[in-house]
């Protein structure tokens, strides 16, 4: 069985906690605190030499990290993932998406919202940080405002990767009273079988 190194506070543990309950794998969740930096210990360290999670341990002991690769692995042969070549790259380029101009600004802004002071630097950068995450925003709305799913009509780990941070966008005090596009999504992506909360562990 495989464990999962994880905080419930993340958004990117949360992409790899939804695809293994719509794919119905049984797993361990370690927690770790990532506000207590818990994820920077020797012996975390040793599995992850970048200290974050998630990471997921599989049965031979291979520690797998990053988020988005954790669940294009999970995801290979199932609906989740599309066969086609070119789908399978256009789910890649949401997934880079996500890395670059989204999850950056969007979590990073949500994170720093649980510090209880922010550093110098930090108030610095969270207001073109808010930018850049409403310019992430408006790609998502664009997209969601002519398309149902980002791939292929149909709901892949293109849409758990974007879900994850933007349904808890408000956290980060961005507002979503313009993206009606977007909030219909959620509601789609809420209603797929299988689907559980952010706080669900
Ligand atoms: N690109 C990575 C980002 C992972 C990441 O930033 N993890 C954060 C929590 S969401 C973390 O572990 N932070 C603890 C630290 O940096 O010490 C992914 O998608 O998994």
């Amino acid at each position: 069985m495989p464990t999962l190194y994880d905080d419930l506070l993340s958004g990117n543990g949360y992409k790899v906690r939804l695809v293994l309950a719509q794919l119905g794998i049984a797993y361990r969740r370690v927690q770790l605190d990532v506000i207590k930096r818990e994820t920077r210990t020797p012996e975390f360290l040793k599995k992850n030499p970048n200290g974050r999670i998630p990471a997921l341990e599989l049965d031979d002991g291979t520690v797998l990290p990053e988020s988005n690769a954790i669940i294009f692995y999970l995801a290979d042969g199932t609906p989740l993932l599309p066969e086609d070549r070119l789908e399978r790259a256009q789910v890649l380029q949401w997934m880079f998406f996500e890395q670059y101009s989204h999850e950056p600004n969007i979590a990073t802004v949500r994170f720093w919202m649980h510090l209880p002071e922010l550093s110098e630097l930090q108030k610095v950068l969270i207001q073109p940080k808010r930018e850049a995450g409403y310019a992430a925003l408006d790609v998502m709305e664009l997209h969601l405002a002519r398309n149902d799913w980002f791939v292929g009509g149909r709901y892949t780990i293109a849409d758990v990767a974007l879900y994850a941070y933007t349904h808890v966008a408000e956290e980060g005090e961005f507002t979503l009273a313009r993206y009606d596009a977007i909030k219909r999504w959620f509601g789609r992506v809420e209603s797929r079988p299988g689907y559980i909360p952010i706080t669900q562990g």
